[in-house]
Formats: structure tokens, sequence, C-alpha cells
């Protein structure tokens, strides 16, 4: 393997503080995987599902304390306070490095410390980047083989080129004799970004998004900042392709918060006849303008790493699909017949089934079988829709760019933005009801502006400020156009008036129509809507007065929302882009004249 000065002289840096017993350098080998999960399978981590249902999986279960990203001990360490922003945990940089040092000290002892280059994004391609992730989690390598493209081959495009350098330890040495467990963390938990150094230490969980260090780390909070400093996007968003009847295609880029079926949305089977939707990624889109001037986007991911529960072939066939082989399964419940299930797989619970503390469960039980944030990890290859340019060193040209979040009331359906200043104010607005977590807070509004309030490495108001200049150095008829969806309004009795999963190819066909200088619209005070007759709604049952309903938002909501607003953006300061008052103020004016 080559490997450059540089990335020698940090990796014994690695070793000479976290003292491992061994080293590997992870070659991508299947052989080397392959060896890895047998090793999870000796130890308890890891349980080989039943090759004839479920061929080369494995399944997994962790410490109960350990099964979610944790934001409160995530934390932005720029150099300046005011550069991680109102959004952000922060700590000064010398004062969080003493602390990671004295945490990481001896930290791997008894263990392996696995050294895996990873690429974000097809190899080589020049929207792609490189990182090193250093572990001491196999489990960690092996989703990192499926979540990213990983080995020798990294390396090889590497040379002696920049990479961001990713340290990652559970925090359970095996020292003074101490026994190894099946899920080893630590309830001291810290994940670290150094945006200037572009670093990322994490240390004490071996769950997702706090370990898979290519995801939320590295490809949003310090690629979000390299993006920043080098006049590019990366976003918290899917990629699709979708093909008209006719033939022409088109790829958009949509951010949602979680639980707004952005998965579903981003593998979706249109009910419209002769409709294609493809899929490029499902989380996350970093792009760059091309030479004519046109924003192409890559999938900087190589898998999935999707919310089981609620899939299922009803609700996401491809998703399913995606994971019927090659896959890992993490706190998700066991079948007699050693396959997995989880609550929404099927219509009927099945008889018996061990739930993800290992306990016996059946449909009598009381509290549910899989963890709500339980998980597959699965191959993007896998996808039954891959589009065919997924893994394009280009890219994809985006045509529009959609906002969406889970809102009752006063979000429409769909709108259009009036230019794409307007549209950075619709993806800083975005907000989305809490559906589960802390008891009191099912259906408060939680805002999210564009879906990365968790994922942004520095300041907010500045990454709004990052948006209209984007706006601003382009050429404003290359741009992607900017929609908001909202596919969760309510009527009166709390009931979903909008079909939503494979009927939002409707609101996509309009988009699409649009996108072509078609598409009948209306204005309203927030956007453009479609016209009378201009969303198509055959074969559905919906009455002219529930179609109204679902774009209808009276003066007195919306000016509640902007005043709501105006408190919000106070949050940001004098770093709010007065951009963003000005539409504000606008839209105010809006609704006052209705
Ligand atoms: O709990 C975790 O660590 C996973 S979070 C996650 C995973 C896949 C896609 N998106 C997310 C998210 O939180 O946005
Ligand atoms: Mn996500």
């Amino acid at each position: 393997m080559k490997i450059s000065k540089k990335l020698q002289d940090w990796v014994d840096d690695c070793e000479k503080l976290c003292k491992p017993d061994n080293v590997v350098w992870c070659d991508g080998s299947k052989q080397q995987l392959d060896e890895l999960a047998n090793e999870l399978i000796k130890k308890g981590t890891f349980q080989k599902l039943n090759d004839s249902k479920r061929p080369n999986s494995y399944y997994a279960k962790s410490d109960p304390n350990d099964v979610a990203r944790v934001e409160d001990r995530t934390f932005i360490c720029s150099v300046n306070k005011e550069d991680a922003g109102p959004t952000n945990n922060w700590m000064e940089p010398a004062e969080m490095h003493k602390k990671l040092d004295e945490l990481f000290d001896g930290c791997m002892k008894g263990r392996t410390m696995y050294i895996i280059p990873f690429s974000m994004g097809p190899l080589g391609s020049n929207i792609a980047h490189i990182g090193i992730e250093v572990t001491d989690s196999p489990y960690v390598v092996l989703n990192m083989a499926i979540m990213t493209r990983i080995g020798e081959k990294v390396l090889d495009v590497l040379g002696e080129g920049e990479f961001v350098p990713c340290l990652h330890s559970v925090g359970f040495p095996l020292t003074d004799g101490k026994q190894d467990v099946s899920w080893p963390c630590s309830e001291t938990k810290y994940i670290v970004h150094f945006p200037e150094e572009r670093s990322i230490w994490s240390y004490g969980s071996g769950y997702g998004g706090n370990a898979l260090l290519g995801k939320k780390c590295f490809a949003l909070r310090i690629a979000s900042v390299m993006a920043r400093d080098q006049g590019w996007l990366a976003e918290h968003m899917l990629i699709v392709g979708i093909t008209s009847p006719e033939g022409v295609k088109k790829y958009v880029a949509a951010a949602f918060p979680s639980a707004c079926g952005k998965t579903n949305l981003a593998m979706l089977s249109p009910t419209l006849p002769g409709w294609k939707v493809e899929t490029v990624g499902d989380d996350i889109a970093w792009m760059k303008f091309g030479d004519d001037g046109r924003l192409y986007a890559i999938n900087p991911e190589y898998g999935f790493f999707g919310v089981a529960p609620g899939t299922s072939d009803k609700t996401n066939a491809n998703a399913m699909a995606s994971m019927k082989e090659n896959a890992i399964f993490t706190n998700v419940a066991l079948t007699d017949d050693g396959d997995v299930w989880w609550e929404g797989m099927t219509d009927e619970k099945p008889a018996h089934l061990i739930d993800w503390h290992g306990k016996d469960w059946t449909p009598e039980s009381t509290t549910p079988s899989s963890h709500p944030n339980s998980r597959f990890t699965a191959p993007a290859s896998q996808c039954p829709v891959i589009d065919p340019d997924w893994e394009n060193p280009k890219g994809v040209p985006i045509s529009a760019i959609l906002f969406g979040g889970r809102r009752a009331s006063t979000v429409p359906l769909v709108n259009e933005s009036f230019s794409w200043q307007h549209g950075t104010f619709l993806g800083s607005a975005t907000s989305s009801e809490m559906t589960a977590a802390a008891a009191g807070t099912v259906g408060q509004v939680r805002h999210d502006p564009f879906a990365m309030l968790p994922f942004c490495g520095y300041n907010m108001g500045d990454y709004f400020n990052h948006w209209i200049n984007t706006g601003k150095k382009a050429d404003a008829d290359k741009l992607p156009k900017i929609f908001f969806v909202n596919w969760f309004r309510k009527d009166e009795d709390g009931k979903f008036i909008w079909p939503g999963y494979g009927d939002n190819i409707r609101v996509l066909k309009w988009v699409f129509e649009r996108l072509e200088g078609k598409g009948e619209f209306i204005e309203m005070p927030y956007g453009k809507v479609p016209a009378k007759g201009a969303l198509d709604l055959s074969g559905l049952d919906i009455s002219e007065e529930t179609f109204e309903k679902l774009f209808k938002i009276t003066k007195e909501e919306g000016l509640a929302e902007v005043n709501e607003m105006r408190e919000y953006f106070k949050k940001f300061g004098d770093k709010l882009p007065v951009e963003l008052t000005a539409e504000l103020d606008s839209l105010e004016k809006r609704y006052s004249a209705m």
C-alpha cells in the first residue's frame, strides 16, 4: 500500500496516543472484511442471519445507552466561539484538545487499531474528498465498508494529497484484566470537530453518526466548512432523477428534517403512469459548479443507513430490496428462523421474536421489539432504482432544490420561491413537528433551517450568507429553482389530507413542469402554487374544497408565522443576512395586503 509520509506520521501519532496492541490497515478486500465479521461473531457483537433468508448479513444489538447521535455531546471547536454560532456546542480548541488527549491516552489498550482510508464520493471525482478513519471498532470498519468506498484503491487516489483525519475510539480499553463486552462504549462521549484543522475526534460511542465518521461528521459538519471556504454546497439532501413519460430527465435535491419521509422520497415508486424516479442518494449531497455554470451533485456515500421501523414493502419496497443481502441490522428484532423484523415491516406481527434487548418478545409485549432508531446498513448499489449516473464522477446537474417539513397547517403542499434569495429564506424557515421523542414534545414545532441544524459545522448565520452569496455569484438562469413541500397537512379532524408516498409524484410532476416553463401557477403571498387543474389529481378522490385546504394560509396564520420567524431570526444577531430580513418584511407586506 502506498502511504504518504503525512499519513504515516498521523497514524504513528494516533498509535502513540491510543496504545493499541495491534495496528491493521483496511485494504477493503472481501477476505479481510469476512475475517472481521467472523471475529465479531466470536465476540458476540454479530450474529449471522440465516443465509437462505438474508445472505451475507449480520445482526447487532448495541448497549441500550448507545442508540443514537448525541447532539448534546457534539462540539464545533472553532478558534472563535462566534464561528460555531448559536446552534452549536463550543469549547476552546486547546482546552478540548487537552481533554481529548487525556481521554484517548491508552484508550485502545488490549484492542486493534484499524486504519480505514475512505472516499466520500466516486473515486477520483473532483467533487469527492478523502478521509482516513482510525478506529478500535471492527463494527465501524464493516459499516464504513458499506457506507463509503474504502481500502487500497483510496490510497492510490490520495497519493500525497489532503485527507480529513478522523480518530474514533469506543473508549473501552481492556486494561487490568477487564473483560470485553459485545458492545463496548463509554458513558463519557465526545463528538468533536475542529473546523480550522479539518479534523474529527470521536470518543465513547460505537453507534451510527457518532462513529461512522464519514457521514454526519465529515460529509456535513466538516464539509460544510470546506464548502463555505471553497465556494460549493455540502447539504443534508437526497438526490433523485425524475424522468417524464416523454423521456425527459431532471435531477432534484431535497432537504427534510428527520421523520419527514426522506428515504421514501429518495426511492419513490410513482403512482402516475410513465413517470420514473431513480435514486442518486438518500441523505447527503455535495454540489459544485461545473464549467457550464450549473450545479452538479454527487452522493458522497456508498450505502444507506436507514431507520428500520416503518419500512415495509408497502412504504418503501426499494429500501426493502436494497437490504435483502450484504446488510447489517442494528437494534431491530430477530425472528425464530434467523431473520430480522421491526414494527411496521408486516401487518401481522410474528408470534415470537428476540427483541433488541435480547429478550423474548410476543405481540402481547408492552414494549416495541425494535428500538425506534434501529437501523439497516445496505449497499446503495443494491437499490433496484439506483440511478445509472449515481457514480458519475462529474455528478448530476441539479434543476431543482426542495425543502420540506412536517406541518399540520400553515405550510402549503407545495410552493415555488420567487427567486434564489426567496428560496434561501424558505430554506431558513424549514421547521417540523416532532413525532415522538421526549414527553410533551409531540406536535411541537422545531426550527431546523435547511434541515442542517445539527449538521452545520459553523455559524448558521454565516451559512445563510453562504447561500445568499452562492446565488449572487451564479448565473441566475442556471441555478436550480427552489420549492417548499409539506406532505403532512391535516384537516380539522386531524386526518392527513394528502395521500403522500407514491402520490408525491404528482407534486414532482408540477415541479418538473415549472422547470420546463410550463405548469400553470397562481401567486400567493408565500410563493407560487399550482393553479386549479395544474396539479395532476387523476384517480384521486380529492375534492375542490380539500385541494384548497392544501394551500390555504389565512392572513392571521401568515402574519403569526412572520412574527414567529422574526423572533427566531433574533438568535442569529448581526450574522443574519439583511436579505433574509428583507424577505421577511416583504412576506409581511404581502400578507398584510391580503
Ligand atoms: O442515529 C444515528 O446515528 C443516525 S442519524 C441519521 C442516519 C442516516 C441518515 N440521517 C440521519 C439523521 O439524523 O439525519
Ligand atoms: Mn440525515
